[in-house]
């Protein structure tokens, strides 16, 4: 039996028990697979903790599906990151989905969890409509010359080469790329622990974007539980009765997801909306590097 932590913030982290399954560095960075006593096996990237078998439903759910449901008939989408599948898997659930392109940055994240967190993927991967590219997803949008419906980015904290994914020219090479109703979606951190990280994030989308909201969901074993997500296009449909057909009419079975979380989860707390707004106190008392 072995313990490990993620650390929330200076003095709080959370603290794992179970068995130690696989540790590997790559040329990008460490990865670790645990089989824990509470949420089974756990995929670790840099210490931080990136997808759970118990709880990865709460995240993916919310990342994949508010967009899909939100656009009227995907048909072509691009994941960044995701190396996990869930993300993927999720998407592939949508039977308007013609091509599904996963592009993440490290194989050796992909064939860690095919191996050790199947379920996870299930048979995505397999799927004639998926495709898995091995590539940089800020190369690949930027070279790419098909017009995607919905771009996800389902990637780790913005810290180190993954902070680009977070930028203001990520964010308009996706905005070139995107069909005329195309949404981008992006996981975009924890609003209690985040704060800063959520505000540049969402600044830096509104410079492409006319139409950019946030919401919100929870994800037990995230820091903070609660997470924020961001979406942006030219108009983001948030209506939970149109959800609600087109999740009928898609035979979606979900476990978080409902159509009245659709809309429901734009309703933000006051605090995640002053950090939105750059009134947030600790934005006024604490050096604040807007610039991510
Ligand atoms: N703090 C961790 C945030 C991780 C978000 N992405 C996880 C990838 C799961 N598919």
């Amino acid at each position: 039996m072995v313990e490990f932590g993620e650390v929330a913030t200076d003095g709080f982290w959370y603290r794992y028990e179970g068995e130690h399954l696989h540790s590997e560095r790559t040329a990008y960075q460490q990865i670790d697979v645990y089989e824990t006593k509470s949420f089974g096996r756990v995929l670790v990237l840099d210490g931080l903790l990136q997808t759970t078998e118990e709880d990865e439903f709460c995240y993916h759910e919310m990342l994949v599906h508010v967009p899909m449901l939100a656009h009227p008939a995907p048909r072509r989408v691009l994941i960044i990151g995701g190396g996990d599948g869930g993300s993927l898997r999720h998407v592939l659930m949508h039977p308007t989905v013609e091509r599904a392109v996963m592009c993440e940055i490290d194989k050796r994240v992909v064939e860690i969890c095919r191996t050790w967190l199947p379920s996870v993927s299930g048979s995505a991967f397999d799927a004639p409509r998926a495709e898995l590219v091995i590539a940089d997803g800020i190369r690949y949008v930027a070279e790419s010359t098909e017009q995607w419906d919905v771009v996800i980015v389902d990637s780790s904290d913005p810290i180190g080469p993954g902070v680009d994914l977070f930028r203001a020219p990520f964010y308009r090479s996706v905005a070139e790329h995107l069909s005329e109703a195309g949404l981008l979606c992006v996981q975009a951190c924890s609003p209690f622990f985040q704060p800063i990280e959520l505000h540049t994030a969402v600044r830096n989308m509104k410079e492409s974007f006319p139409d950019v909201r946030v919401y919100l969901g929870c994800v037990p074993t995230y820091p903070g539980t609660l997470w924020a997500y961001a979406i942006a296009g030219q108009r983001i449909e948030v209506d939970a009765e149109a959800a609600a057909a087109r999740a009928r009419e898609r035979g979606i079975e979900t476990r978080y997801w409902t159509p009245e979380l659709h809309s429901a989860a734009f309703v933000l707390p006051r605090f995640v909306q002053a950090i939105l707004e750059g009134t947030y106190p600790r934005f006024l008392s604490e050096p604040f590097v807007p610039d991510l």
